[in-house]
C-alpha cells in the first residue's frame, strides 16, 4: 500500500517510538540491499546500524529468502511440543558448532526477550531440580537491557522500561554499571579502569547471601543504554566471583552474537564461557524472528533425571524452532562461514576505531567508545532537554542519507558486517558534518 496521509499512519501503535511526532513526520524506508535501504521516494540511506543491531550480513540476501520460500512450501509449520521436524534439529547442531567450549545445547524462542525470559527461568529451575530451590534470586545491572518481558525488564536497568510498569520480579538486584566518563572517557576498545567494579557483586552476595543467588545476567558489551564498555578484566573477574559461589552467569548476546565484536561471541572475544547465552537478531540475519538460549552441558544434564516420560523442562512457545526461522538461520549461518563474517569485525576494528575517533573534537562530543564494529558517540544533553540533540543528529542524519541509532544522547552505529572501509569512512564523515551542524 501507498501511504498517502496520515490516516494511514494511524491504525499502527509503533514500538519504542513517539508516535505523535513521527506520525506528523515519518521516515520510511521500502526496500534494501547490501549495505542500504531505500526510502519509498528513492532515496538511498547508507545503513549505520544493521537495521537494528541484526542484519550483519547485509540486506537482502537472496539466500535465506530462497531458504525461507523453499521452507514453508515444504512445510510452513510443525508442532514443537512432543513432535520434530528435521530443520529444528539440523540448526541446533549447526550453532552449537560455533558456541564456546561446552554450551552445546539450544533451547528456541522467537525473540531477544523470549530467550532472556527462558534463560531466567531455566536458571531457576536448575537450581531446583538439583535440591537447591532457595536460589531463586537474580542479579542484572543498572544500564542493563534485556528485553521487555517482565522478566528482562526486571533485571535490566534502564529506568524508563520499568518505571511504567509497576511492580518488577521480586527478588531481582542490580550491579552498578561500568560507564564512568571521568576515567574513561575516549578511550579506544575496552577501558583500563574499573575491573574492580564487578566486585559489586561480593556487596550483594554479601547482603543476600549466595545460597538464594541463582544467576547474574549482564550484556557483555551494553548496547541499548548507549554502547557501554566491561573494563578490561570486569567479565572476568565477574565469572570468577559467580564461581567462587555456585551462581550462574549469563551473557545476554542478542547483540554481540554472530559476529558483532570479530569473534562468533562475545565470550569468545572475551575469553569468559558463560553457563548460558541468549542470542536473537543476527542469529537469522533479522530475515525471520527467532531467539535462542545456549546452556552448557552440565545445565541440559540437570535437567535430564527422573522419569523418562516426564516433560522435563515445562517452558516452550508455539514457534519454538518455527521451520521458517531454522532455513533462515541455517542460511545465515553458510554465509557467515562462507564470508568469514563472524571474524570480520576483528579485521575492520583499528579501521573502524580510527574513523570513529576522528570525530572527537565535533562540537558537543563528550565521549566516543568503540569495539569491534560498535559505537557510541555521546554528545553532551542540552540543558532541559535530554536526548534533544542527539535526536536532531539522527533526523539530520537520516536526511543525509545514513542511518543511525540513539538512546538518550549517545549515537550508537554497528554496521552489517559487510560494510566496506570506503564505507566506514561515508558513514562517519556524513556523521561528522551532521554534528558540525548540530548545536
Ligand atoms: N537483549 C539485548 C542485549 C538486546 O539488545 C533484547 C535482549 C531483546 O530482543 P528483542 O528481539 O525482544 O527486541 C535486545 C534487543 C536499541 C535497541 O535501541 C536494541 C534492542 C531492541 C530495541 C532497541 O539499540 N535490542
Amino acid at each position: 500500500m501507498a501511504i498517502s496521509s496520515r490516516a494511514d499512519l494511524e491504525a499502527f501503535w509503533m514500538p519504542f517510538t513517539a508516535n505523535r511526532q513521527f506520525k506528523a513526520n515519518p521516515r520510511l524506508l521500502s526496500r534494501a540491499e547490501g549495505m542500504h535501504y531505500w526510502t519509498p521516494d528513492g532515496r538511498k540511506v547508507l545503513d549505520g546500524v544493521a537495521g537494528l543491531w541484526c542484519v550483519n550480513a547485509g540486506h537482502g540476501r537472496k539466500e535465506i529468502t530462497d531458504a525461507v520460500s523453499r521452507q514453508l512450501a515444504e512445510m510452513e509449520y510443525a508442532p514443537p511440543f512432543q513432535m520434530g521436524h528435521p530443520p529444528g534439529f539440523e540448526v541446533a547442531s549447526r550453532l552449537v558448532k560455533v558456541t564456546p567450549r561446552d554450551l552445546d545445547h539450544v533451547f528456541f524462542a522467537n525473540s531477544g526477550s523470549e530467550a532472556v525470559d527462558s534463560a531466567l527461568k531455566i536458571a531457576i529451575a536448575y537450581h531446583r531440580v538439583r535440591g537447591d530451590a532457595a536460589r531463586q534470586r537474580l542479579i542484572g545491572r543498572e544500564k542493563g537491557y534485556h528485553g521487555v518481558g517482565f522478566g528482562g525488564i526486571s533485571v535490566g536497568g534502564m529506568v524508563n522500561n520499568r518505571k511504567f510498569f509497576g511492580a518488577m520480579l521480586p527478588g531481582v538486584d542490580h550491579l552498578r554499571h561500568t560507564l564512568d566518563l571521568e576515567h574513561n572517557a575516549f578511550s579506544r576498545g575496552v577501558p583500563e579502569w574499573g575491573a574492580h567494579l564487578a566486585d559489586d557483586l561480593e556487596r550483594l552476595v554479601a547482603l543476600h547471601d549466595a545460597s538464594t543467588i541463582a544467576a547474574v545476567i549482564v550484556e557483555p558489551v551494553s548496547g541499548s543504554a548507549g554502547v557501554v564498555l566491561p573494563p578490561k578484566g570486569y567479565l572476568q573477574r565477574l565469572r570468577s566471583i559467580c564461581d567462587k559461589y555456585g551462581i550462574l552467569l549469563i551473557f545476554d548476546e542478542v547483540i554481540t552474537g554472530f559476529g558483532r565484536l570479530g569473534a562468533p561471541f562475545g565470550a569468545q572475544y572475551f575469553d569468559v564461557v558463560p553457563d548460558m547465552i541468549t542470542a536473537a537478531k543476527g542469529l537469522t540475519n533479522g530475515a525471520i524472528p527467532m531467539g535462542a538460549v545456549f546452556v552448557r552441558k552440565h545445565i541440559y544434564d540437570a535437567f535430564m533425571h527422573g522419569p523418562e516420560g516426564v516433560i522435563e523442562l515445562f517452558h516452550g512457545y508455539t514457534y519454538s524452532a518455527h521451520p521458517a526461522a531454522c532455513a533462515a538461520a541455517l542460511a545465515t549461518q553458510d554465509i557467515y562461514q562462507r564470508e568469514g563474517l563472524l571474524s570480520r569485525a576483528a579485521e575492520l576494528s583499528k579501521r573502524w576505531e580510527d574513523a570513529v575517533h576522528s570525530l572527537r573534537g565535533c562540537p558537543n562530543v563528550i565521549d566516543i567508545r568503540n569495539i569491534g564494529l560498535v559505537a557510541g558517540i555521546e554528545l553532551q544533553p542540552r540543558a532541559g532537554a535530554p536526548g534533544a540533540r542527539a535526536y536532531e543528529a539522527f533526523t539530520k542524519a537520516f536526511e543525509q542519507g545514513i542511518l543511525i541509532r540513539i538512546s538518550g544522547d549517545v549515537i550508537a552505529m554497528s554496521p552489517p558486517l559487510i560494510i566496506t572501509p570506503a564505507q566506514i569512512d561515508e558513514l562517519v564523515g556524513k556523521l561528522g558534518e551532521v554534528l558540525r551542524t548540530v548545536a
